[in-house]
């Protein structure tokens, strides 16, 4: 079938077994060579292929809801909604979004990037549906590693007890970004095994509903029976316990069990979880045999051989980050790694198999493994938590209420800071120093190189109090790690340039526009200070006072939001001093970022070197040009 000609999904409902195993196939075909060209979320997605095709077959989008998790293999249902020719352009600038996306599609009902919000969303849809006496059909789908992030849990124990209507789809296939962990995992797996029970049960139920009807005592011991084989079988039925009907296990690339698993729980009144079971990767060699979770989702790629095409040179921050604390961690045996979920991602799977005692992936568990941390550092170890600034959100709370109230010695390791690009809006790293300044006792750092980040972990290491990492995506620079560096003990601002018309001030991989942009005036003959402003908290204080004093005209640029942001900080606290210099903030304003290059986002904010040094001008009034944020 020709993909590109697919304008919406009905036509999958008249087609027969042999014409939707054709559809399936040809889907992956396109899938596999589209992100070839444009990298993105191939073996996810090669694994739901049937399970979406047969959702658009049995229910009827939109009216009935399909709320994806995470929301990363939503491909194919946006194949099969009319945007094929859009893939070309997938997670690219002003392109065909990643994620489920409302303003593309009628069919995107629900937006996600984050996991583990499907099962509430879905209690929302159903309960609105059921306030309004609507009909519809609401239908998470939802993955075993979702499946483990507390917001799921909190939401099965809702819609347990209120008994909501809905069809749950647990696509189960072992695998979260890297192989799941935890004991919901070690559950699923045994009821995945459990096809005897499966058929004994449904043996039993099917006697019980032949039984006559003898007054109720012969139905009740036959029901009661019916209950007591399922703890025979398996080691308890979890989701029949919270009061949810279960189903499974399915083969999630049978059309035929499928068809038959999803008409059976439309017939139910009330919540249905079907356990479908599916390969990752499914259909292509190297994703189907990815081990470790790299093809989960990736860059472009080689076809025939799988190879991943554009490996920089340099190692990765993540990297730099997880083998530096590694290494400190042989040294001092109170070192301990987390990660929420991430290991391949925050590159701590060498820790893991070096230091395996003093490794731990919680799951997706961010909240868990924040205050997991606090735990470890108030028994006296030294927690070093590796999370993405985005997911870091999810465990603020935490980060307040346990470890930073607390004063406990955990350093964070805040991967993928400032904007992370073709995840887009759910991922950018922007929001962290807005909600972590606020905190009184945690220090937050973001390093220019990796000579600097190694300071900082050392630093760190042997500071009381929490600390926090920030930390680019993309590769260190490859700078000379002997090359001598102001030491950071006083924690002081370093002067990275001397000037005098005016000072920029900025932090980690933005200096390097910002020492540009001081090159280009100083061609125009104008002369400013570059103060690389390692601690953005505390701020160097004292430092602030001299430009007050001076009255130096102030810049500060960063890759982040202006709201909370280092620019802020730096402004308020000239104007609690009293102080009267002029102030100028460039950075994000109020806005979501969406997908696309980094340099094209940086070249939309403001963050470049020709805009900075236009600006640093309007400062200081050498041209009267309109101030422009753009
Ligand atoms: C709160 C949160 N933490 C971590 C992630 C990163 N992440 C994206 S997908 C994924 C694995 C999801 O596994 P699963 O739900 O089983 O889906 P699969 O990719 O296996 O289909 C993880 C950890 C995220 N998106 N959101």
């Amino acid at each position: 079938m020709n993909i590109y000609s697919i304008d919406e999904p009905s036509f999958v409902k008249n087609l027969n077994e042999e014409e939707l195993v054709q559809l399936a196939s040809d889907i992956r075909e396109f899938l596999i060579e589209s992100c070839a060209v444009t990298g993105g979320h191939i073996g996810a997605n090669l694994g739901v292929v049937e399970l979406t095709i047969a959702l658009h077959k049995y229910f009827d989008s939109p009216s009935d809801k399909l709320l994806f998790d995470v929301g990363h293999q939503a491909y194919i249902h946006k194949i099969l909604t009319g945007r094929s020719a859009d893939f070309a352009t997938l997670r690219q600038y002003k392109g065909l979004c990643g994620f489920p996306k409302m303003r593309e599609s009628e069919h995107d009902v629900w937006e996600a990037g984050h996991s583990s919000t499907s099962l509430s969303a879905a209690m929302g849809f159903a309960k609105a549906r059921d306030i309004k006496g609507e009909k519809n059909h609401v239908v998470p789908i939802i993955g075993d590693g979702a499946l483990t992030g507390g917001m799921a849990l909190e939401a099965l124990n809702h819609i347990g007890s209120d008994k909501t209507n809905m069809t749950i789809i647990l696509n189960d296939n072992e695998m979260s970004i890297a192989p799941n962990v935890g004991a919901l995992h070690n559950m699923l797996g045994r009821m995945r095994t459990n096809t005897q029970y499966n058929k004994f049960k449904h043996g039993a139920e099917g006697f019980i509903e032949r039984l006559p009807q003898v007054g109720t005592t012969l139905r009740d011991l036959a029901d009661r029976f019916k209950d007591s084989t399922k703890y025979m079988f398996v080691d308890g039925i979890f989701f029949e316990e919270l009061g949810i009907k279960y189903i499974g296990p399915v083969d999630g690339h049978n059309f035929e069990d499928l068809g038959a698993a999803i008409k059976t729980s439309k017939e139910y009144d009330g919540p249905v979880i079907i356990h479908v079971i599916t390969k990752k990767g499914k259909g292509y060699h190297p994703a189907e045999h990815d081990k470790l979770g790299i093809w989960h989702g990736l860059g472009p790629y080689k076809i025939d051989t799988g190879e991943v095409l554009g490996t920089k040179k340099t190692e990765s921050w993540s990297a730099f980050m997880s083998n530096t604390v590694l290494d400190r961690a042989h040294q001092d045996d109170t070192i301990v790694a987390l990660t929420p979920a991430m290991p391949v991602g925050s590159k701590l799977t060498k820790f893991q198999s070096e230091l395996p005692e003093r490794f731990f992936d919680t799951g997706i568990a961010e909240q868990h493994a924040v205050t997991m941390s606090a735990g470890l550092a108030a028994a006296g170890m030294k927690p070093y938590l590796a999370i993405y600034s985005t997911f870091l959100q999810r465990g603020y709370d935490q980060l307040l209420h346990d470890v930073d109230r607390q004063n406990l010695d955990v350093l964070i390791g805040i991967d993928r800071s400032g904007l992370v690009g073709a995840d887009g809006e759910t991922h950018q790293g922007v929001f962290d120093i807005s909600f972590i300044s606020p905190l009184p006792n945690i220090t937050l750092m973001m390093p220019r190189d990796e000579k600097e980040a190694a300071m900082m972990i050392d630093f760190s290491l042997n500071t009381t109090g929490p600390m926090a990492i920030r930390y680019p995506r993309g590769n260190v620079l490859g700078v000379d790690m002997e090359a001598d560096r102001a030491s950071l003990d006083d924690m002081s601002w370093e002067v990275l340039r001397e000037g005098s018309e005016a000072v920029l001030i900025s932090y980690g991989p933005t200096l390097q526009t910002v020492m540009e942009a001081a090159d280009l005036l100083e061609i125009e003959g104008i002369s400013v200070k570059v103060i690389n402003a390692r601690f953005i908290k505390p701020m160097d204080e004292s430092m602030l006072k001299e430009f007050g004093q001076d009255n130096s005209p102030l810049f500060i640029i960063e890759e982040s939001m202006l709201t909370g942001g280092l620019g802020s900080m730096v402004s308020t606290f000239m104007s609690d001093q009293l102080f009267t210099n002029k102030i100028q903030r460039l950075g994000i304003d109020n806005e979501y970022i969406e997908h696309g290059d980094v340099d094209l986002l940086l070249r939309d904010i403001g963050i470049t070197k020709d805009n900075i040094a236009l600006r640093t001008k309007q400062l200081i009034g050498v041209s009267h040009e309109k101030n422009t944020n753009r």
